[in-house]
């Protein structure tokens, strides 16, 4: 899979993309990710690339011209690439957009900074618009990285083989349950002893129950949407009763 980000700070991409896991996956090449400086693509002597915006108002606008000539170069070379403009005004990322986006094979992630880009842009070269939250960063590029990551890691072979994507939360729609390692015991703080029980199933269930319990707790809107089984049912039934009984105990 190949991404083309379009940005006038490409310095911010060289080192959190190309560590562990995303550095593998280059160095495989599974995924190509090429920066492109908007700038290079401005034709003027001074290579502007904002402009005061029309009708008044604070800050400045990003040029339509440049972006549209960085669009068309790479589009001249794959006229099927699909180009994400990243704003808070975009749909909100998410799991599910990660795995749609995976099966793309050339994204151009488009990061504006300032005020935003011309509305120009958007009606002639925009394809769609993500934000990964409602927040407000200085500029797309940490939203272009966000983007990258969690759809690289869904690509078959770029997570190890001890580890796939499927089994992860969001996934089964469940928060993961708690994991240990040694030592068994920290300052007295001890690993739950059914881990060190070799019965596998005992502790897959116990597990079940962990994740269970801590979506119930941090995140009943994924629980609503989870696919429960009569067991998940009985588990949270147990969990239930448990929390009543520690309210008593604790005088609630
Ligand atoms: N999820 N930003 C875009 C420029 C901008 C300013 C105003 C449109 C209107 C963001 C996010 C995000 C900061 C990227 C502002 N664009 N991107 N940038 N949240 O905050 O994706």
């Amino acid at each position: 899979m190949r991404f083309d980000i379009l940005t006038l700070f490409p310095e911010m991409f060289s080192s959190p993309l190309r560590e562990s896991i995303l550095g593998r996956a280059i160095e495989k090449g599974l995924i190509h990710i090429r920066t492109l400086n908007i700038r290079d693509f401005a034709l003027d002597k001074h290579q502007i690339v904002d402009d005061t915006p029309y009708g008044g108002g604070q800050g400045m606008v990003m040029k339509v011209e440049p972006i549209a000539r960085v669009i068309e170069w790479v589009k001249s070379e794959n006229p099927s690439a699909r180009t994400i403009y990243l704003t808070p005004q975009g749909e909100q990322f998410s799991q599910e957009k990660a795995l749609e986006l995976s099966s793309s094979s050339h994204l151009i992630l488009l990061c504006g900074r300032y005020e935003g880009i011309d509305e120009r842009v958007r009606e002639l070269f925009v394809d769609e618009e993500i934000s990964i939250g409602d927040y407000v960063l200085t500029g797309g590029e940490l939203a272009a990285m966000v983007v990258i990551d969690a759809v690289s890691r869904l690509l078959p072979s770029v997570l190890g083989s001890d580890r796939s994507a499927e089994e992860d939360s969001f996934n089964n729609s469940l928060l993961e349950y708690p994991q240990f390692t040694r030592p068994f015991n920290f300052r007295g703080c001890c690993v739950p002893g059914i881990l060190l029980s070799g019965n596998h199933s005992a502790i897959s269930l116990w597990r079940r129950k962990e994740a269970l319990k801590r979506t119930w707790v941090r995140r009943p809107d994924l629980l609503a949407k989870a696919n429960l089984s009569d067991e998940d049912r009985g588990l949270l039934e147990e969990i239930l009763q448990q929390s009543k009984t520690d309210q008593v105990e604790d005088g609630a």
